[in-house]
């Protein structure tokens, strides 16, 4: 892998999508403990108010926290470390893994950034590992908006009513998809199966844990820690 051309694709799309990155039997290994878990517990977490909303149809859970050890292993993949050191420079912090779920005909996620672009250094990055296909059938798809992490604010609806120049990603298992926070990006309703992806969040040098805690999308910015819309634009 050249890190200096993934970084620079990194830098000026604000993703950076790689296939075949995780072997074949670890991702077996992750999507069993995930649907081993939802088959026991698959009650929303988020209040109503939110996902209504939002429009945002996922089921979270940290299963570090839970200590299911197997979800280290990409934590400490040398080769994730050393991508993610070239693109946020030393001294970056992991946050958590988060697994999100989605139900069968669910809506996705509605147009976001995960933090506000106010500052343009201060973001979270997502790396999300996909430990099964995901493709039209599934539904799910990620679309993305090529270089919006630098264009600020995402438009609230009145502005403009669809967002142009997003490309969709069929996520194959096994394949990584590195975000930046503050760029503006939606998953795609969810058709025919369950969906799942992994995220271990990470900020750069100086940039504080809860950096995530106030989400933006294209109708409120959405406070998770009070439960609350804090500013709604129409
Ligand atoms: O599940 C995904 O593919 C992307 C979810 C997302 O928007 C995020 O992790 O910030
Ligand atoms: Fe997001």
């Amino acid at each position: 892998m050249d890190t200096k051309q993934t970084n620079s694709s990194f830098h000026r799309d604000g993703f950076l999508y790689l296939e075949n990155f995780f072997d074949e039997e670890l991702m077996n290994l992750y999507q069993n403990k995930i649907l081993e878990h939802f088959a026991q517990d698959s009650e929303y977490k988020h209040d109503t108010d939110f996902i209504e909303k939002s429009n945002t149809d996922v089921i979270p859970w940290f299963p570090q926290i839970d200590g299911e050890k197997i979800f280290d292993v990409v934590e400490n993949d040398e080769r994730l470390k050393n991508l993610t050191e070239s693109i946020l420079g030393p001294k970056w912090r992991s946050l958590y893994s988060m697994v999100m779920f989605s139900n069968k005909s669910s809506n996705g996620q509605a147009w976001h950034q995960d933090c506000n672009p106010s500052n343009s250094y201060v973001f979270n990055l997502n790396r999300l590992v996909y430990t099964m296909d995901i493709d039209e059938s599934s539904g799910g798809e990620v679309v993305v908006i090529p270089g919006s992490h630098k264009k600020g604010m995402i438009p609230a609806i009145s502005e403009c009513e669809d967002l142009e120049g997003g490309i969709t990603i069929n996520p194959k298992k096994g394949s990584l998809l590195m975000l930046h926070g503050h760029v503006w990006h939606k998953v795609l309703p969810i058709n025919n199966s369950i969906r799942v992806s992994t995220n271990y969040r990470c900020v750069p040098n100086g940039v504080p844990d809860n950096v995530t805690d106030i989400c933006v999308y294209r109708n409120m910015l959405y406070k998770f820690s009070d439960e609350k819309v804090i500013e709604e634009s129409s």
